[in-house]
């Protein structure tokens, strides 16, 4: 595949960059933070979404380098989003949220590459969200939530993302090291008219009470409409993401749209 081998390239290149998807407190409307979205500026094909090389580079294993690259660079954004906004935004300092890999999970200089890059930027490890997906922690041993664990004493926030996809068993919960979960943009879908499809938002209710009897916070992604925002809302979920708030953007963005209420 050509992409393949023109990723490392790429990288030495500075061909990425990251664009930013606010994540909005559901009861307020403020702005709690944004998830990191990385892009590959191809000097062909121009703007690839992560969908087209991700997958290519874990394939290869540059996903490593690709995403400690991704780590560094969106702690640094949300360092000079603390320094220039300080708790000045309406609902606080500014959060980042950056996806990861299941390869990263395994690469054994995860933990220290973190605590290397928080240290670096002198950001606080509860800055920080890492989003892991719920396929890549199923079944998943202690040697695989080892690093998981060590940076949630951290204090480091772990994110189930695209829960409600994987078939995992909602008691396996317990054992895993998270404080969010991200419910899959299937279950906004259902949310589309108003009222919801009954069997739906049962569901829905069910996951969030399970959450929050768990102590974890509920995010909602992919919300397009101010009626699935409500009725999400409504079913008690804590924060929401999605095109009805915000595409992802650059930084400047977020600027704007945190500091909208303050
Ligand atoms: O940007 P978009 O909304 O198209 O994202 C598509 C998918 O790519 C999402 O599932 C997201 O989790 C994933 N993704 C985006 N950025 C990164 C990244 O930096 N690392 C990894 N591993 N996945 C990412
Ligand atoms: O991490 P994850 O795989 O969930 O990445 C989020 C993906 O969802 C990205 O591809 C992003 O562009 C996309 N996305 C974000 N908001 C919306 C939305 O409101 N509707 C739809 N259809 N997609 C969205
Ligand atoms: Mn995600
Ligand atoms: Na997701």
């Amino acid at each position: 595949h050509g992409l393949t081998t023109q990723l490392p390239a790429a990288l030495d290149r500075g061909e990425f960059f990251i664009e930013y998807q606010p994540l909005v407190h559901l009861g307020d409307g403020s702005v709690r933070g944004a998830e990191a979205l990385v892009r590959w500026l191809h000097p062909q094909h121009g703007v690839l979404g992560p969908d087209r090389f991700i997958p290519l580079a874990e394939h290869t294993g540059l996903i490593v380098p690709l995403g400690r690259w991704v780590l560094e660079q969106s702690v640094r954004q949300a360092r000079e989003w603390r320094e220039r906004y300080g708790e000045d935004t309406a609902g606080g300092p500014l959060r980042i949220n950056v996806n990861l890999s299941p390869c990263q999970l395994t690469h054994p200089g995860l933990v220290q590459d973190t605590v290397d890059i928080l240290e670096r930027t002198g950001v606080a490890p509860d800055a920080l969200c890492l989003e892991v997906t719920e396929s890549a922690l199923i079944g998943a041993d202690d040697d695989l939530l080892k690093p998981l664990r060590q940076l949630a004493e951290m204090g480091v926030d772990i994110a189930l993302d695209d829960f409600g996809t994987g078939y995992s068993n909602l008691a396996n919960l317990r054992r895993l090291p998270v404080s969010v979960l991200k419910l899959d943009r299937s279950f906004t879908q259902s949310m589309q008219q108003f009222p919801a499809d009954p069997v739906d938002l049962k569901i829905v209710e069910g996951i969030v009470s399970l959450a929050h009897g768990l102590n974890l916070a509920v995010t909602v992604e992919g919300v397009e409409t101010g009626a699935q925002a409500e009725q999400l809302r409504i079913l008690g979920c804590d924060t929401a993401q999605g095109w009805y708030y915000a595409r992802p953007g650059p930084p400047e963005r977020l600027h704007e749209l945190a500091l909208v209420d303050a």
